[in-house]
């Protein structure tokens, strides 16, 4: 076979043998098609032993006027092979990384499925609420334990031993003679030993007593303490505050009656009382058929309390208040058992989201 004739047939196997490379490539881009048998194909046709290089060893076959068209014939050749070889080769790589891609892709836009969120119970939601008002109008917020000793639950509070009061809470007596804490009036008396007048504190938090339970009686429940100390405190004071915080928890303007109330802690002492948001008036379970619901008993503090907390009451007058989140939870979101609140039942919770 003629130099010409050999350089043809060696130009027409190459592009077979790509198209061959080409085909397995589609099947697979990343394996036998791909960079892989693209080497082979250069070793086959370029090598040191390779077709190309055998033609050009073929050169001086050619006689002295056929060499010039002989040699640019080869030369256009290698240069179509490298050519088509690199070519195939990008193609190839491209190929392969479009195919890694796909295998990793991640739709960013597709909707999860959504775990279902928690949220806060409506007495911390309140507690938390009545907690930014109050810091608002600087008030500071104090805890106390739920351990107490008898002399912060009852004596220091004006309530002696054997004193008839005593029996208005019945309280959980521990064997070491420490108790449940009964409200959390215990948190003044703490306040008015950490601050000197004036100051202004609230006091959330869990109290006990040994109760018979029904639609508004837990035997844990909560209630926020409220204290105000400075000099000139007067029963005005105590209703701004006392209203200030029903809006703030109503949002709405609520009806309210203030009526004398006995504790031996204050002096003289009330009881807040607001219309039964859930019956509205006739009278329900929640209210005990009076249309009416304790809230907030209040009065301005005893002078024995203020001395038991070294602050002289000649000098210095305050206010209290103890207010009762659950029923005020009941109020707001027309709840008409306490026992939901504690009772941990989804259904319940879920219509607070
Ligand atoms: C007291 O506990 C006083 N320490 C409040 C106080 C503080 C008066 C400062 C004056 C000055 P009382 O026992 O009424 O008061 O309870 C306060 C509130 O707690 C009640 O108005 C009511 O809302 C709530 N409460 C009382 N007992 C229960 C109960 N068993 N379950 C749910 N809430 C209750």
């Amino acid at each position: 076979m003629s130099i010409l004739h050999a350089i043809e047939s060696v130009r027409a196997e190459f592009q077979r043998t790509l198209r061959a490379v080409l085909e397995e490539a589609g099947k697979n881009a990343a394996a036998g098609g791909g960079p892989g048998g693209i080497e082979s194909l250069r070793v086959r046709f370029l090598g040191r032993k390779g077709q190309v290089t055998a033609l050009m060893a073929r050169l001086k076959e050619a006689s002295a006027e056929e060499r010039p068209q002989v040699g640019k014939a080869l030369n256009q050749l290698r240069q179509e092979i490298e050519e088509g070889i690199q070519k195939t080769q990008d193609s190839l790589e491209a190929l392969a990384c479009e195919e890694e891609l796909r295998s990793e892709w991640v739709d960013i836009t597709l909707d999860l499925e959504r775990r279902p969120l928690g949220s806060l119970h409506p007495l911390t939601r309140i507690q938390y609420d009545l907690e930014d008002a109050f810091t608002s109008m600087g008030f500071e917020v104090l805890d106390g334990p739920h351990v107490e000793t008898d002399y912060f639950n009852f004596e220091a509070l004006n309530i002696p031993a054997h004193h008839p009061a005593r029996d208005m809470q019945d309280t959980f007596y521990l064997e070491d003679g420490n108790l449940l804490r009964t409200h959390t009036s215990p948190i003044q008396v703490r306040g008015m030993m950490r601050l000197r007048p004036p100051f202004k504190i609230i006091g959330p938090g869990k109290v006990f007593r040994c109760e018979r339970i029904d639609a508004s009686h837990e035997v844990t429940f909560h209630q926020l303490e409220g204290m105000m100390v400075d000099r000139d405190i007067k029963v005005a004071h105590l209703i701004y505050f006392g209203k200030a915080l029903l809006s703030r928890i109503f949002k709405k303007e609520v009806e309210v009656r203030l009526r004398p109330g006995y504790f031996p802690f204050v002096e003289p002492g009330f009881e807040l009382d607001i219309r039964c948001l859930i019956c509205g008036g006739p009278g329900c379970q929640v209210c005990k058929g009076v249309g009416w619901v304790e809230l907030l008993p209040c009065g301005l503090i005893h002078p024995n309390v203020l001395r038991s907390g070294k602050i002289d009451p000649e000098e210095y007058s305050g206010f209290a208040f103890g207010l009762g989140l659950d029923r005020l939870v009941m109020m707001k979101f027309q709840i008409d058992d306490i026992r939901h609140l504690h009772s941990a039942d989804l259904r319940f919770l879920k219509q607070f989201p």
